[in-house]
């Protein structure tokens, strides 16, 4: 028996397994997947202060400190023009660039010196009795079935683990949106084009130029969702970068041999509500935004955040009203992230279906973007991250 099990020790696991220690919750971790397959994985790269503030609550952010780059803006590049978004002057704030991988091993690394339980390459696992006060979950591994009982189940098992699948269609409703691409990444110890981020609307499609320290590049190219990463060898992946990005980025693109690629479909999606009897949902198991805001893992750590306070406010004061209020709360946050995140990608990518007029709104929206310290100053303070 424990008081709460979590399924899924990706970054909203971990982060609130610890927030859970803390204050003295029990708690236990389920992961389907070994240690070094979630460590392969990669992922985000832009932390907003949401995310920074908790490893910094959790005193686990020595690493994050010495080796984050506090970025003070990004840009968009619009053809050949650079517009930049100064968040630091802007909104008083920064983002740090981080990568996801490096947060969920200073989170992993934890675990044996805080005594947080997790059990890896925990196979079949399946929720039981959600809306009764005695909930259940099954697992498998070394070929014994294992049953944890809990007061709480939180589920941040990612878009395709099974604790969504455990509240009923008639309970929840999906908002969904596909998009007719996907993000082709490379990741090279190269060092980086750019100091800050540039996001490239051109003719030939989208481009990001990222980083995850002076020496490591992370960039992205749209491609459609018909397209295979053995199309694409590092050099065409180079030669495509260098064009999107536009004359001046290329100028400073250092080629280098791939350690990473891989293609990520992009997705809106909500789950509503994310609460249903003892099962609270949090991060990719509720929600995907599509990666041009980069607010999923920031999502996922706001999420976190509200469900941690709902679960002590009920363990230690008995106060169930905490727990009620989690959906509403959280989701009043994912809202407007979707609809920043939506609202970029619209404006960054070329969409199939879009005619000359859709081209010459983005043209126009770019161009009035570039011209008013308003709009700057609405898209700062979205990438920036907004209040929790
Ligand atoms: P995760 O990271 O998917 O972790 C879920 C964990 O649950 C496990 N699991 C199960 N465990 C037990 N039983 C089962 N049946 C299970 N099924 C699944 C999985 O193995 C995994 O370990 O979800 P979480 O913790 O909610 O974290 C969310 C973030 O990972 C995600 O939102 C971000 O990576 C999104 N994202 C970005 N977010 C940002 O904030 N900034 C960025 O710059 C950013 N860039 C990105 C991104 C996501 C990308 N891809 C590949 C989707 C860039 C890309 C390309
Ligand atoms: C990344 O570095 O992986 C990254 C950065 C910004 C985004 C998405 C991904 O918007």
């Amino acid at each position: 028996m424990t008081q709460v099990c979590i399924i899924g020790a990706g970054p909203a696991g971990l982060l609130l397994g610890h927030l859970l220690r803390a204050e003295g919750v029990d708690c236990l971790v389920l992961e389907r997947q070994s240690p070094d397959y979630v460590l392969g994985r990669i992922r985000a790269g832009v932390l907003e202060r949401v995310t920074v503030d908790l490893m910094e609550r959790l005193g686990l952010d020595a690493r994050l400190k010495a080796e984050g780059l506090v970025h003070d803006g990004f840009n968009l590049a619009d053809g050949e023009r650079l517009i930049r978004i100064d968040i630091a002057a802007l909104t008083g704030g920064h983002v740090v660039v981080y990568g996801q991988t490096e947060l969920t091993k200073d989170l992993m690394d934890a675990c044996g010196p805080r005594g947080l339980e997790v059990v890896y390459e925990a196979a079949n696992v399946a929720l039981h009795d959600v809306e009764s006060d005695a909930p259940h979950v099954t697992y498998e591994k070394d070929g014994r079935l294992h049953r944890v009982d809990a007061r709480i189940i939180v589920g941040c098992d990612g878009f395709h683990g099974p604790s969504r699948k455990a509240i009923p269609a008639s309970v929840g409703k999906n908002y969904e949106r596909e998009y007719p691409f996907g993000w082709l990444g490379i990741l090279a110890d190269v060092p980086p084009c750019n100091h800050e981020l540039i996001y490239a609307n051109h003719e030939r499609g989208f481009a990001l130029a990222s980083m995850r320290s002076h020496t490591r590049s992370r960039y992205y190219v749209d491609v459609p969702l018909t397209e295979k990463i053995e199309d694409w060898p590092d050099e065409r992946i180079w030669d495509e970068l260098s064009i999107r990005l536009g004359p001046d980025a290329a100028a400073h693109i250092t080629r280098g041999p791939a350690l990473e690629k891989s293609i990520a479909p992009l997705r809106s999606f909500v789950f509503a509500p994310m609460r249903h009897g003892s099962l609270l949902l949090c991060g990719d198991a509720a929600h995907i935004v599509p990666p041009t805001g980069a607010k999923g893992l920031n999502l996922a750590a706001s999420d976190v955040l509200y469900a941690a306070q709902a679960l002590t406010a009920f363990f230690k004061r008995n106060d169930a009203d905490a727990i009620s209020g989690y959906s509403d709360k959280a989701l009043a946050r994912v809202w407007k992230s979707e609809r920043f995140s939506w609202s970029l990608t619209r404006l960054m990518h070329r969409f199939p279906e879009d005619g000359p007029f859709e081209r010459a709104m983005q043209v126009a929206e770019l161009d009035y973007i570039a011209s008013s310290v308003a709009a700057q100053t609405s898209i700062a303070e979205n990438y920036v991250g907004l209040p929790v």
